[in-house]
């Protein structure tokens, strides 16, 4: 009886997130993950190299490079204002297709990717250490939904509420290759990354070690 029916069957699904969140697990093949992996370190090499950004004086753990447009705190620019002034990639064609495919498969909507342009891509690197405190995904003037992916190293995902940087808020392990969605109800979401587990990419994603993550968004701003 105890091997038939294991404590295994018993354990509670996981709760539902809040009204537009979506998480799809391993949505990108290792194939995808390596080939982007490869893509991110062209990136990292310039026009703009990547970098922690700085928030009220202090570096962020997490180091960023853009596509499309520069965010930095709190604010978005052609050209890389506060790191060496050079204008940031274009944001690439097959990363707006692959955005409106997340967003088909994280809603089962044929048509959710049909109006989605993004033209920015926050393209984030946590190593071992690295965290990012709660925080809304605000300096965009359009509510279009944010689209993320993940690669390497798996993490605790902090999703929480549209009010407040504390609870309710769920933890979600998001693994490499993971998709995460948040639009609607959810896209002033308060958000947040507490852990990561080093150790844990699966071997072929392209990564040994750390995790990237790429949010994509429409910035809604003209120029
Ligand atoms: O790394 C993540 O999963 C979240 C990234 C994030 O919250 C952001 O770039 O604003």
């Amino acid at each position: 009886m105890s091997t038939l029916f294991g404590d295994e069957l018993f354990a509670s699904p996981p709760p539902a997130l809040p009204a537009g969140a979506h998480h799809v697990p391993g949505w990108l093949t290792l194939e995808q993950q390596r080939w982007i992996v490869e893509r991110f370190h062209e990136w990292t090499q310039g026009p703009v190299p990547i970098r922690a950004a700085k928030i009220r004086g202090h570096e962020m753990s997490v180091r960023t490079v853009c596509l499309g447009w520069h965010w930095r705190p709190y604010a978005y620019s052609r050209e890389a204002v506060d790191v060496n002034g050079n204008r940031v990639l274009d944001f690439p064609d097959w990363m707006v297709r692959l955005g409106r495919k997340a967003l088909v498969a994280a809603t089962g909507d044929p048509h959710a990717g049909d109006d989605f342009t993004p033209d920015t891509a926050l393209v984030n690197f946590y190593d071992d250490t690295a965290k990012m405190g709660m925080h809304q995904d605000k300096d965009e003037e359009s509510l279009a939904p944010v689209v993320s992916l993940s690669i390497g190293d798996a993490c605790r995902f902090r999703f929480g509420n549209t009010e407040t940087r504390t609870k309710p808020y769920q933890d979600i392990e998001l693994g490499s290759g993971d998709l995460f969605v948040f639009g609607g109800p959810s896209r002033l979401a308060y958000h947040g990354v507490t852990k990561v587990h080093p150790g844990t990419a699966p071997d072929g994603c392209g990564l040994e070690t750390g995790r990237i993550n790429i949010t994509m968004r429409v910035t809604g701003l003209d120029g």
